[in-house]
C-alpha cells in the first residue's frame, strides 16, 4: 500500500513530482554521489502524466551544479563513524546557481536575515563578515584581510546606532558582544596574515580560521537578536486571526533535537561514512510562522513524534509526522476531541512587517514575492498540507533536501506556498541518508520554551 496517502503528503508528492518530472537527470547524479539509491517510485503520480510543469524559470536554470551541491555540502567528512562528528561537513554553504549568482544557503545566515530587525550597520556588519567567509572558502587571504578590517569599522564607525537599536537594557551585553567580535576579527586577520602557501599550510590556516570566524558570526547573530523591537511578539499574535485562537504558537526561536535510528539498528551511510544515529537540531521560527513553529512544539512536547517513521523519502523532501500511513487518519487529533486540529497557512514576505494567514503569495497577486525564511537551503522545514486548501496541515511537516537546480532559489514551488518554519542548523547533511521507515527515537525541545504559548 501506498506509503503516501494523506492529502498533505499528496500535495508535496505532487510538488515533487513536477520538479521530478522535468529533473530527473539531475535528481540521479545526486543520489549516486552519495551511494543512496532513489526510492521516490513509489510517491503516487511520479510517473510523467502530471500535465503541471515546473516554469520557464525552473527549467532555465539548471546546469550542472546539481551534481555537485550535495558533494559540496559534504565536502570533508572524514571522521570516522560516529555521529556527533558529521561537523565536519563544514558548514560551507556557498555555491553557484547555474546562471552564475551567488545563492545564501546557509541555514544560520538565513535566520539571521529573517530577523525582525531594522539596523543597517548590524546588516553591513553581517554582510561583510559574511563576506569573509567566501574570502576564506576561496582561499584569497589578502581580501579576508580587507574585509575583516571593514567589518571592524562598520561596527566601530556605528557604536552609536547599533546601542540605540538594541535598547538600553541591553547596552551592556551589546558592548561586550562588540569587544569580542573586534577580538574575533583581529585574530581571523592574524590567522589568515600567517605567510603560508601550499595545501598543507593553507588547510591548517583554514582549520584554524573557520572555528574563529564561526565564532564571529555567532556574535553577531546575538548581537542582532537583541535589536528585536520589544513590542515585536505583541505585533505579531495580535496578527494572529482570532479564529486561530487555541492554537499554539511561538513567539520567538526556540531549538529542538530530533534523534532518528534505521528500524533494524543498521547505519546511515553518508559518502561513504557510517553513523549509528542522527542527530538533528532545528531552529524553530515563531518570528515569521508564530503557529506553525508553536504547533510543532506543541506535538514534541507531547511526544507525537517520538517513535514516528519517516513516510516520505525521495531525494527531494525527507517527511514524518503522518500517525496512521496505512490507514485514514492523516492529522493530528487533540486526546479527547474527535476533530483534526488544522493550523493556518503562514507566510511571510519579505516586504511586509508581519507574515500573513490562509493565502499563497500567488493566490495574493504576489507570485515569487521574496519571503523572509526562503526554502533555500539543505533540512529547510516546511509544514505539509492538502495542495488544494491552505489551511490544511496539522501535524506532518518535511525538511527540505535543498538542490539550487531542482529548487531554485526564489524560483521555486515551495516559498510562498508552504509555511516555512525553521531550519536544521546541525548534521543536516545526514538527511540525505535517511529513509522512508526510519524512526525518530527522541524528539525534545531544547531551549525557547519561554517563547512558547499554549493558546491565545
Ligand atoms: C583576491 O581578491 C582581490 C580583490 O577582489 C582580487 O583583486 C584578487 O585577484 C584576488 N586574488 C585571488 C588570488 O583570487
Ligand atoms: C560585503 C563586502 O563589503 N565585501 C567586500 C569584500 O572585499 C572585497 C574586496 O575588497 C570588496 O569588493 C567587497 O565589496
Amino acid at each position: 500500500m501506498s506509503p503516501c496517502k494523506s492529502t498533505a503528503c499528496v500535495a508535496l508528492a505532487a510538488v515533487s513530482t513536477l520538479i521530478a518530472g522535468v529533473s530527473d537527470a539531475f535528481v540521479v547524479p545526486s543520489a549516486s554521489v552519495l551511494g543512496a539509491s532513489r526510492s521516490n517510485s513509489r510517491a503516487p503520480g511520479s510517473s510523467s502524466s502530471s500535465s503541471l510543469s515546473m516554469g520557464a524559470d525552473g527549467g532555465t536554470t539548471r546546469g550542472d551544479f546539481g551534481k555537485q551541491t550535495i558533494a559540496t555540502l559534504l565536502a570533508g567528512v572524514t571522521a570516522a563513524a560516529n555521529f556527533e562528528s558529521a561537523n565536519a561537513a563544514n558548514k560551507l554553504q556557498v555555491s553557484s546557481t547555474a546562471s552564475g549568482s551567488r545563492v545564501n544557503k546557509d541555514p544560520i545566515s538565513l535566520l539571521q536575515w529573517g530577523l525582525p530587525i531594522d539596523c543597517k550597520p548590524a546588516r553591513q556588519l553581517q554582510e561583510v563578515v559574511e563576506a569573509a567567509k567566501l574570502d576564506l572558502f576561496q582561499k584569497n587571504w589578502s581580501r579576508a584581510v580587507s574585509n575583516c578590517s571593514k567589518a571592524k569599522s562598520a561596527m566601530s564607525g556605528n557604536k552609536a546606532a547599533i546601542l540605540k537599536a538594541v535598547g538600553s537594557s541591553n547596552e551592556a551585553g551589546a558592548t561586550k558582544l562588540m569587544a569580542d567580535i573586534d577580538m574575533g576579527l583581529g585574530a581571523l586577520q592574524r590567522i589568515v596574515q600567517d605567510d603560508g602557501a601550499g595545501v598543507v599550510l593553507e588547510k591548517a590556516k583554514l582549520d584554524e580560521a573557520y572555528p574563529v570566524h564561526a565564532t564571529i558570526v555567532s556574535n553577531v547573530g546575538n548581537l542582532e537578536a537583541m535589536m528585536v523591537p520589544p513590542d515585536y511578539t505583541k505585533k505579531l499574535e495580535a496578527n494572529i486571526p482570532g479564529d486561530f485562537d487555541s492554537l499554539p504558537r511561538l513567539l520567538g526561536r526556540a531549538s529542538v533535537e530530533f534523534v532518528m535510528e534505521k528500524p533494524k539498528g543498521e547505519k546511515f551511510d553518508v559518502a561513504g561514512v557510517l553513523y549509528d544515529k542522527v542527530r538533528l537540531t532545528m531552529v524553530l521560527d515563531g518570528f515569521t510562522a508564530p503557529v506553525t513553529a508553536g504547533t510543532i512544539i506543541d506535538l514534541v512536547q507531547r511526544g507525537y513524534y517520538k517513535n514516528m517513521p519517516i513516510t516520505r523519502s525521495d531525494g527531494f523532501v525527507v517527511q514524518t509526522g503522518d500517525p496512521d500511513p496505512e490507514g485514514n487518519v492523516h492529522d493530528f487529533f487533540p486526546p479527547g476531541s474527535d476533530t483534526a486540529r488544522k493550523i493556518p497557512l503562514e507566510i511571510a514576505v519579505t516586504e511586509d512587517k508581519l507574515p500573513m494567514y490562509s493565502v499563497t503569495t500567488e493566490d495574493d497577486g504576489r507570485g515569487y514575492a521574496a519571503t523572509k525564511l526562503p526554502f533555500q537551503a539543505y533540512g529547510a522545514l516546511g509544514m505539509a498540507r492538502s495542495e488544494f486548501e491552505a489551511d490544511s496541515a496539522s501535524c506532518q511537516f518535511f525538511w527540505l533536501l535543498f538542490d539550487s537546480d531542482l529548487t531554485p532559489a526564489g524560483k521555486n514551488l515551495l516559498d510562498g506556498r508552504y509555511a516555512e518554519f525553521g531550519y536544521t542548523v546541525d548534521n543536516q547533511e545526514l538527511l540525505a541518508d535517511v529513509k522512508e521507515g526510519d524512526i525518530i527515537k527522541s524528539a525534545k525541545v531544547i531551549s525557547g520554551m519561554e517563547n512558547w504559548k499554549q493558546s491565545a
